[in-house]
């Protein structure tokens, strides 16, 4: 029996420059890559995502969907990253305890840790109203920072954080602490910034952001569907 179907990943064809390698169909792609399973990847584009077919696999039309044949289409980058590693026994500790903590710290980054990122992107990246802006950014900064603040010392000078080997919660949080990654939220914390940094610096995670630039990059906004007006000087091909 192979060790897995044939798999597919759904990706955006094109977003703005700010936005190439932060998709967040990199985290499957870095988890498959660690796991040495091959995929293809299915470039997509609004009028995929709107569509009945696509709202069936992921009922918000988003990236990424996951697609292995002989099971259900899979969406939700948290639920897909642990069920790889489920199934492969990779980025996954042999302790039953350990997984459950591995369990918690991927739903940790995904939800206590990246909405407060996020704000400070929202922000910085969507809030066009500078008035707007300068009232909302102290405020998602300081609340972002008192939430590092707390990961920080969760994490103190352990090198990963479940069972002192990388597993699949510290794919999912150094791939959170990459949002707002302009904003230096980590500069109080140097063993984040340490962390992050070692953890980005795996080959699985390069060559991830390496396909996801190389596929966005051969796209334009016009492959949206979009005014390339609107993004006028901002290609990245
Ligand atoms: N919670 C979802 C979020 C997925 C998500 O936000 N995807 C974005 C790209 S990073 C997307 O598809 N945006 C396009 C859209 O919403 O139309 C997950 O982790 O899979």
């Amino acid at each position: 029996m192979p060790e897995h179907g044939r798999i597919t990943l759904t990706a955006l064809k094109w977003v703005p420059p700010f936005a190439a390698g932060q998709v967040r169909d990199h985290r499957v792609r870095w988890m498959l890559n660690e796991i040495g399973w091959d995929y293809e990847v299915e470039l997509i584009d609004p009028a995929t995502q709107a569509s009945g077919a696509y709202l069936a696999e992921q009922p918000f039309g988003q990236v990424p969907v996951l697609r292995e044949t002989g099971r259900p289409a899979l969406f939700e980058t948290g639920a897909i990253v642990l069920d790889l590693a489920e199934r492969s026994g990779r980025l996954w500790p042999a302790d039953r305890d350990a997984r459950a903590l591995v369990r918690s710290w991927v739903i940790a980054a995904l939800n206590s840790v990246e909405p407060w990122l996020s704000a400070v992107a929202e922000v910085d990246f969507f809030t066009r109203d500078e008035t707007l802006r300068d009232l909302r950014r102290p405020g998602a900064v300081a609340a972002a920072r008192a939430r590092l603040g707390k990961l920080s010392a969760a994490l103190g000078d352990r090198p990963c954080l479940v069972a002192d080997e990388f597993t699949a919660a510290d794919l999912m949080m150094a791939s959170v602490l990459r949002v707002a990654g302009h904003a230096d939220l980590l500069g109080a914390h140097p063993n984040l910034s340490a962390y992050r940094e070692r953890c980005l610096a795996r080959p699985a995670f390069r060559k991830a952001v390496a396909d996801q630039c190389r596929d966005i990059a051969a796209h334009g906004p016009e492959d949206m569907g979009w005014d390339p007006a609107i993004f006028a000087g901002t290609a990245t091909r």
